[in-house]
């Protein structure tokens, strides 16, 4: 087993089209999960709970059987007594990270602060921010269950303000994940129900006769889970349908390889779709990072995983200069982008799309991914071109507010009618003018 990594080289003549061709990346989307998917959705909007009880003691193999949705829901004794349960080492852990993840996200909730002005003539304008009321977390279970994206979908909500935080969790085989549920009770999920798929979706987006239907849902999930998410959007807010991780390395030659090899598999482990990029002006130094990618492996317990990723999706990449490494970053968009480099704030000005940027050789994005504060729910595929973190304002909404004085209604009602005579529309222009006064 030897990794195949592509080399790139900024110079060579078919570099863009290999860049490219690097960077396309399609969700499949299969005909058949699309029509399972709309017919459990159709059943459990049809049969409520009935539906959702038979979908999951089937595709979760439930031991038994479980005779009504009670015994899906999780109690918060349950979810105290497993976090009780944690060892020590791992309880503070968790515990750690979760205070840094909310200090984070209450400084975003003080930028996000509504506004009124009050015009000369007393009109008054205004915007203001409310919570949602209810939100869906979806947590996937098996090898994708991971505490650290309870805390970082969670812990937002409840910073908005949001009263009602329902997680859902597939438990396969009735086996629960011990450590999720510490997650879910430090964050301050008021309910955890262990149900799962797209028949979760459809319970937390339409509502049954037992769980109550949610405003939004978020989360990552399987091609069953985004499937549904994508047919519920428009009646409930979803996040986003996330792609597969990415890693990109943009290095000066200054850092440790063994780092920077670690670095790129500490996503390339993530899946065998996940994308690690190295961009480097130094080309020895990137034979010495492949070195370092060749030592490490063999000693990594998900070497199958990283291998198939790097071989697949990842690339080494040799740049003129570092100035030309910011402007590839700009156009990969990548999801995570260290700067590993002296002076990283230099480069680091020049980036203008990134999901989350880690500047300087200590800022690895494993920290990020657990403990730093910010959120690791980020936008990938490139749509970190238009698109954000997950944050505290996926959580809340704005509502304008207008309070007219009756001097405003003079100036403003002579300019509504005239543009409402012009669109047509008597209504609205009697409507203005009814509130001008006589004279
Ligand atoms: N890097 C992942 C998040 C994660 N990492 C969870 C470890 N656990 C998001 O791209
Ligand atoms: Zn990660």
């Amino acid at each position: 087993m030897a990794v195949q990594i592509r080399k790139l080289d900024s110079t060579d003549a078919d570099f863009q089209q290999r860049l490219s061709s690097l960077l396309a990346f399609e969700a499949a989307t299969d005909d058949a999960i699309e029509s399972a998917v709309a017919q459990i959705l159709a059943d459990v909007k049809a049969r409520g709970d009935a539906a959702v009880l038979e979908y999951t003691n089937r595709f979760d193999r439930i031991p038994g059987g479980a005779a009504s949705m009670a015994a899906f829901d999780i109690g918060q004794e349950e979810l105290d007594a497993a976090l009780a349960a944690l060892p020590q080492a791992q309880r503070a852990a968790l515990q750690a990270a979760s205070d840094r993840i909310r200090a984070f996200h209450e400084r975003q909730k003080q930028e996000l602060k509504g506004f009124t002005y009050t015009e000369p003539d007393g009109t008054v304008l205004g915007q203001r921010v409310t919570p949602l009321d209810r939100v869906g977390i979806y947590v996937p279970g098996g090898k994708a269950a991971y505490p650290s994206s309870v805390l970082m979908n969670a812990i937002p909500a409840q910073v908005a303000g949001v009263k009602e935080i329902v997680m859902v969790v597939p438990t396969p085989d009735g086996i629960k994940n011990r450590m999720v549920l510490a997650a879910a009770a430090i964050a301050g999920v008021t309910r955890v129900i262990t149900i799962g798929g797209a028949q979760a979706v459809g319970a937390l987006a339409y509502g049954t006769e037992t769980i109550a239907p949610v405003d939004k849902i978020v989360g990552p999930g399987n091609a069953y889970v985004a499937a549904a998410k994508r047919r519920v959007f428009g009646l409930v807010g979803i996040d986003m349908i996330a792609g597969p991780s990415e890693i990109l390395v943009l290095c000066d030659g200054t850092t440790d390889p063994d780092w920077v090899a670690m670095d790129l598999f500490s996503q390339a482990e993530h899946d065998e779709l996940a994308q690690a990029i190295l961009l480097c002006p130094n080309e020895e130094y990137i034979a010495r990072v492949e070195a370092s990618i060749h030592k490490l492996l063999p000693g990594m317990p998900r070497k199958e995983t990283i291998e198939a990723s790097l071989s697949g999706r990842g690339a080494l990449v040799k740049v003129r200069d570092m100035i030309e490494a910011c402007e590839i970053a700009n156009a990969i968009a990548a999801e995570h982008l260290e700067i590993s480099a002296e002076n990283p704030q230099q480069w680091a000005d020049k980036i203008r799309h990134a999901g989350a940027m880690f500047l300087g050789r200590f800022s690895s994005e494993s920290l990020g991914d657990y403990c730093c504060g910010p959120n690791h729910v980020l936008p990938t595929s490139r749509t970190a071109r238009f698109s954000s973190p997950l944050g505290v304002y996926d959580f809340q909404k704005r509502s304008s507010v207008i309070q007219v004085s009756e001097a405003g209604a003079q100036t403003l009602g002579r300019v509504a009618a005239e543009l409402a005579y012009g669109e047509g529309l008597q209504a609205h222009a009697r409507s203005a003018e009814l509130r001008l006064t006589k004279s």
